[in-house]
């Protein structure tokens, strides 16, 4: 019995030595040490035995399991080296790679123009306020002073979309549907930032879909040194606070009286050049008082209230900040135009 089991570890030993697998391992820890393995089986004859004969086999039997065990467990461990160090292996980065680029999208200049308007106005109490880019003839034309066969109507050709529907020349009916819905009520103080369409010939200084933002301010003893101070305080955040405005007489249907307002250029400074056309000076918006048959139909009393009115060219208002040249560089979506602005 002896001999079988000398001869048993022998060639477990032997057996457990070629294992290069750890499924392998267990069927062989099974078939040496399981229940029904095959030193079990030897063991079962230990009831045959003389009582001097068992503790010596029983101690030999020991002994054998305790050997098989032990390379089965040397086995495992360097098994479990050896599946650590592959993954580690797999898993390696080099983390000397250059990294993949990602773009990041940014805001396009005429929206950022817009967006620093707005803070400049929010920073002196307006309000911001949208309205419909479809609108009716009654909006856009009749509340400001603009009835039916008005010359001024041709002033501005527009895409008619059925004899009372068209697309908005202007922001300014967005200024009605506010005052109509504040009934009667003051102060107002609002911008309207837009799309506006008219028919032009798309160049360099024109375009049938542009952005306007115009702004509105109703209420008691409302003075055009309340417009002209105003303005001098947006030019001054927007263009530099070395900028200075003069104002022109001009005509409107719906202010009176109207002005055209200029800004010491923003290239020279107002000394004259390419820019200005040696005049020193460059025309930035339009405005005026509120007429009182505008103040009426939108629902006030021009008697008991006054206000001002002005509308600007957001394009125009970018290509004099940045020195563009062309307002078709903003609708081309060229990115080595765009990306310019990214940073600024
Ligand atoms: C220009 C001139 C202007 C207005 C817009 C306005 C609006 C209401 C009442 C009175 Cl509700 N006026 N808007 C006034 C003066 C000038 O725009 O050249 N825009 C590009």
């Amino acid at each position: 019995m002896k001999e079988r089991l000398e001869a048993l570890r022998q060639e477990a030993l032997e057996e457990l030595n070629q294992v290069a697998d750890p499924g392998v391992l267990n069927d062989l820890r099974i078939k040496y040490l399981g229940k029904k393995g095959a030193l079990t089986e030897i063991l079962r004859g230990m009831g045959g035995l003389s009582n001097e004969e068992r503790p010596i086999i029983g101690q030999v039997g020991n002994e054998v399991r305790a050997a098989i065990e032990a390379v089965i467990g040397e086995k495992q461990e360097q098994f479990i080296r050896q599946e650590t160090e592959n993954r580690l292996r797999a898993e390696t980065i080099d983390v000397t790679l250059p990294g993949t680029k990602v773009s990041a999208g940014a805001v396009h200049p005429l929206n950022k123009v817009v967006q620093e308007i707005e803070d400049i106005f929010i920073g002196m109490g307006y309000t911001v306020a949208e309205g419909p880019e479809v609108e009716t003839d009654y909006y856009n034309f009749e509340a400001l002073n603009l009835p039916k066969n008005h010359p001024a109507r041709d002033m501005q050709d527009s895409f008619y979309i059925t004899d009372e529907i068209l697309m908005r020349t202007q922001t300014s009916p967005v200024q009605i549907r506010t005052m109509k819905a504040m009934n009667g009520k003051s102060p107002v103080k609002i911008i309207c930032p837009g799309k506006v369409y008219r028919r032009d010939d798309d160049d360099a200084t024109h375009s049938f879909q542009f952005n306007q933002i115009e702004g509105l301010v109703i209420d008691k003893n409302i003075r055009m040194s309340d417009l002209k101070g105003t303005l001098l305080q947006f030019v001054q955040q927007i263009f530099g606070e070395q900028t200075q405005i003069r104002l022109r007489p001009s005509f409107f249907p719906f202010t009176e009286p109207s002005a055209e307002v200029d800004v010491t250029c923003v290239q020279c400074g107002g000394h004259g050049c390419r820019m200005c056309k040696q005049s020193g000076w460059l025309e930035i918006l339009g405005c005026g008082m509120v007429h009182p048959r505008v103040l009426e139909m939108g629902g006030y009393d021009p008697n008991e209230v006054s206000g001002f009115a002005f509308g600007m060219g957001v394009e125009r208002i970018a290509l004099l900040k940045y020195g563009i040249d062309d307002i078709r560089h903003f609708y081309t979506n060229d990115l080595r135009f765009l990306s310019q602005f990214a940073r600024m």
